[in-house]
């Protein structure tokens, strides 16, 4: 089909019976949902009744998902989301008010940004590793922002996080008041789907508004639809950078927190254990006291950073009194 389906959604006439587009989803309500086609346009669309039933199982639609809108004519005529494609990432929590399984907070996501001031507030290196952790364990990459590097020198902003630097995580010094490493931020979020993270008043939204300028995340939120006072907007929502890409606002990943991790998992978490993973003594070593252990080695030899393994010890043994 050559015609562009979306000049429909704008301007009508309705649209032939069985046009099909694809687009994003970008925010959903009780049953609505907001979904960005190619075009820049927004459809409102509601899941066809066999997703619907489908969507109480394992796939349970969220923002980030891509999926194939359908117009049928009717009286009204109306989108309804006939597919939902396959995901290759997900940032899930879990379900609320007790009850089972997980709740997908975003899909699709290339990557988190993980935001911390070199100073005002003070940074913590092992917060950072949870964050990175929580990452990592959705299988998603992750980049380091450290922010307000006017306040401290360029020597003690590199020395902050120098541990996840070696570890292999790309780290961004940035300043809101120099300007320093906000083309290079901007470069690596433009065209991916990225979600923000860090502690409060870190400039998670001074950045933003500064590199997307008309992105107001705080605002953002509330969008046309809402305002049109149709709907409650709930949970995470996507907006369209300009140029491509997503910036989700997502309840974070603090919210998100070490849910659905396995203790046994955690090594893997820590993508600078990789090489001696398997190397130990014990095929059972978990990596705490005992003897030959290949990454307590590499600790002893400086290959590993100490803070790095004292994060991997507390959040094992945090999670191994979880389950
Ligand atoms: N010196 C300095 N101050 C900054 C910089 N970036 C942000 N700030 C200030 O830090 C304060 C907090 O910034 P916000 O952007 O509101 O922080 P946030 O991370 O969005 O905080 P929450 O919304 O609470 O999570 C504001 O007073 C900003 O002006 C920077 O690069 N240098
Ligand atoms: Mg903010
Ligand atoms: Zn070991």
């Amino acid at each position: 089909m050559t015609r562009d389906a979306s000049q429909f959604v704008q301007l009508g006439p309705a649209p032939p019976d069985d046009l099909s587009v694809e687009g994003v989803v970008v925010q959903g309500t009780g049953g609505v949902w907001d979904v960005r086609l190619a075009s820049g346009s927004v459809a409102s669309a509601s899941l066809r009744g066999r997703l619907k039933h489908e969507a109480r199982g394992a796939l349970k639609l969220a923002v980030g998902d891509k999926v194939t809108l359908t117009w049928e004519n009717g009286e009204p005529g109306a989108w309804f989301i006939t597919d939902i494609h396959e995901r290759f990432s997900k940032l899930a929590r879990r379900a609320p008010g007790g009850a089972r399984g997980e709740r997908v907070v975003v899909a699709n996501l290339d990557q988190v940004l993980v935001v911390f001031a070199a100073a005002r507030p003070e940074p913590h290196p092992r917060m950072l590793d949870r964050f990175l952790v929580i990452a990592e364990a959705n299988g998603l990459h992750a980049r380091i922002v450290v922010n307000k590097c006017d306040l401290v020198s360029p020597a003690e902003a590199r020395a902050l996080f120098g541990e996840q630097a070696a570890a292999g995580y790309p780290v961004h010094y940035t300043s809101i008041e120099t300007g320093e490493g906000l083309d290079a931020l901007h470069d690596a979020l433009a065209g991916r789907s990225s979600a923000l993270s860090g502690p409060s008043g870190v400039g998670k939204s001074s950045l933003m508004n500064r590199l997307f300028p008309g992105l107001d995340l705080r605002t953002a939120a509330i969008s046309d639809s809402v305002n049109k006072g149709r709907h409650t907007t709930v949970g995470a929502v996507l907006h369209p950078l300009p140029g491509g890409g997503f910036l989700a606002d997502t309840p974070g990943l603090r919210e998100v927190g070490l849910w659905g991790i396995d203790a046994a998992d955690v090594p893997h978490c820590f993508p600078e254990f990789a090489p001696y993973l398997g190397q130990c003594r014990f095929a059972d070593c978990i990596h705490t006291v005992e003897p030959g252990c290949a990454i307590r080695d590499a600790v002893e030899r400086g290959d590993v950073s100490r803070g790095r393994f004292e994060s991997y010890v507390k959040l094992r043994e945090e999670l191994a009194e979880q389950n």
